[in-house]
């Protein structure tokens, strides 16, 4: 009989509501930042890769945007398909929550992998403040979840993230790696820059305004010493690029120059970033637009 460890292989779907923390924990287990965080709900706009390689296995992981039960624009709904797809690619499913009680969107969630016949964990997050008791147990075990399907972690405070990085593992089929084993995300260095910018919008401003934001960058030249990078923050109305820019644009400067710094870390590189506001009157409706911006320029 062989001695060799089996190699295993798959792609993981983490699903669930908005601002749960499945970026948060793909980035924890990725060691690396493939997806941007906030406090903000979808925050997570394209589904995205994050591969995790070691030598006995290769997990690449969906990070899922966050939905909303109401489908409130064409944006929504396009989030949801690519949601759907996350779920119909995936050899295994982590359904978020952070919530004493089970939401619409987890409830929708829960179905569909249930559906999937997949194999799927459920993962309570931010235990470190949010006291899980057992109606959510209960909730769960009404809709067919067993308590061995289910685990609580903080992803802020490390905990369990091993019991459930190793609960995934489990679930996943043998197999050779999918990709080269020294790539840790599928997405463009354009992609990277645009969300790295969003980040900052989020990060930024109040109210509604980042959510009416999106980034596209559409020149990344490397010269060697120096990148040049030229992107455009779109927002849907007049009154929204005045509150982007500021007065004598000096808001759009502050969130020039500490995107410039965090895409400064990433490349590690110096950076030359123009950055530019337009309007594209409620791109969130426009199916044109959205699929330019969702598919990316590659
Ligand atoms: N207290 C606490 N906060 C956490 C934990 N995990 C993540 N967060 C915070 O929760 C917020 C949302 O985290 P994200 O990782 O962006 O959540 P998400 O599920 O990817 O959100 P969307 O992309 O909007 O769907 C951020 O402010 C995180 O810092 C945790 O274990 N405990
Ligand atoms: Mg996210």
């Amino acid at each position: 009989m062989s001695e060799e460890k089996e190699h295993k292989s798959g792609y993981v779907a983490v699903l669930g509501e908005p601002n749960t923390g499945k970026s948060s924990f793909i980035n924890y287990v990725l060691n690396e930042k493939v997806s941007i965080v906030s406090h903000r709900p979808q925050t997570t706009r394209r589904s995205i890769f994050g591969i995790f390689n070691s030598p006995d296995a290769q997990l690449i992981f969906l990070d899922t945007p966050g939905i909303f039960a109401e489908e409130r624009h064409y944006l929504d709904i396009m989030l949801r398909l690519n949601v759907k797809q996350a779920i119909a690619d995936a050899d295994a499913l982590v359904v978020m929550i952070a919530d004493k009680k089970i939401a619409e969107v987890t409830r929708y969630l829960l179905e569909q992998s249930i559906r999937s016949k997949k194999g799927f964990i459920v993962a309570l997050n931010k235990s470190d403040k949010i006291d899980y008791d057992g109606r959510i147990y209960d909730a769960l075990a009404n809709m067919g979840v067993d308590n061995s399907k289910i685990v609580q972690i903080s992803v802020k405070e490390q905990k369990n993230l091993d019991k459930l990085f190793n609960a995934i593992l489990k679930m996943l089929p043998e197999g050779p790696n999918f990709y080269e084993d020294d790539i840790y995300t599928t997405q463009s260095m354009r992609n990277i820059v645009s969300e790295t910018i969003r980040e900052q919008v989020l990060l930024s401003y109040f109210n509604e305004v980042p959510h009416c934001t999106a980034v596209m960058t559409d020149e990344f030249k490397d010269k060697g010493n120096i990148v040049y990078i030229h992107s455009t923050i779109f927002v849907e109305k007049e009154s929204q690029k005045k509150i982007i820019i500021g007065q004598n644009g000096s808001k759009i400067k502050k969130i020039s120059t500490q995107a410039r710094k965090e895409i400064e870390k990433l490349l590690d590189k110096k950076v030359f970033l123009e950055l530019y506001v337009k309007l594209s009157k409620n791109w969130r409706k426009n199916p044109r637009f959205i699929k330019e911006y969702l598919d990316g320029p590659d």
